[in-house]
């Protein structure tokens, strides 16, 4: 009898808007997998899966995925059904700097990792004031590259769900 194979296993949280994106793209793409919800900061065990905290993190088979933008195109290129990038090259392009403004430009630098650092320290106005800085600075960028011809789709629409991040 042929052995079940495993399902991926998805550590993530309902709060993150982070683990959203992935669980959107699993769910598009008909992927059976492991709900794991975990606790990043406070789950002694989970610096195992990753060493930096956050989460989502996929594990699938022998390897651990800990970066909603990754984990992503790793989906993305494993089950192609359900495309979450346009074919053309350009748009692809546009599209990918759109998704990386909100991963790497916008949302860590206004969630918990950084603005949590001071909590204590700063006053809400403070902390808000850097909050809209960064988001006015990513949405400018993302702006721009609606005007050069990004369309929006699925990954665009999974990355645009930051704003929830905890
Ligand atoms: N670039 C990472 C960022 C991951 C991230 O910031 N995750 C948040 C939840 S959305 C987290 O784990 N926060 C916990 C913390 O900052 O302590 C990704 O896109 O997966």
């Amino acid at each position: 009898m042929a052995m079940a194979k495993a399902k991926p296993i998805l550590y993530n949280a309902w709060i993150s808007s982070c683990s959203h994106r992935v669980r959107i793209a699993l769910n598009l793409k008909g992927v059976d997998y492991e709900y794991k919800s975990v606790n990043p900061r406070t789950d002694p065990d989970y610096e195992k899966i990753n060493p930096m905290k956050y989460i989502p993190a996929l594990v699938d088979g022998d390897i651990v995925i800990s970066d909603s933008l990754a984990i992503s195109l790793y989906l993305e290129d494993k089950y192609p059904a359900h495309p979450l990038l346009p074919k053309d090259l350009k748009k692809k392009a546009l599209n990918l700097q759109i998704a990386n403004i909100v991963c790497s430009s916008i949302q860590p630098l206004q969630g918990y990792a950084v603005i949590g650092l001071h909590e204590g320290s700063m006053s809400p106005d403070e902390s808000l004031q850097i909050v809209q800085r960064y988001i006015d600075k990513g949405f400018r960028g993302r702006l721009k590259s609606f005007w050069m011809g990004a369309k929006v789709n699925m990954l665009l629409e999974m990355m645009s769900n930051w704003v929830m991040c905890f």
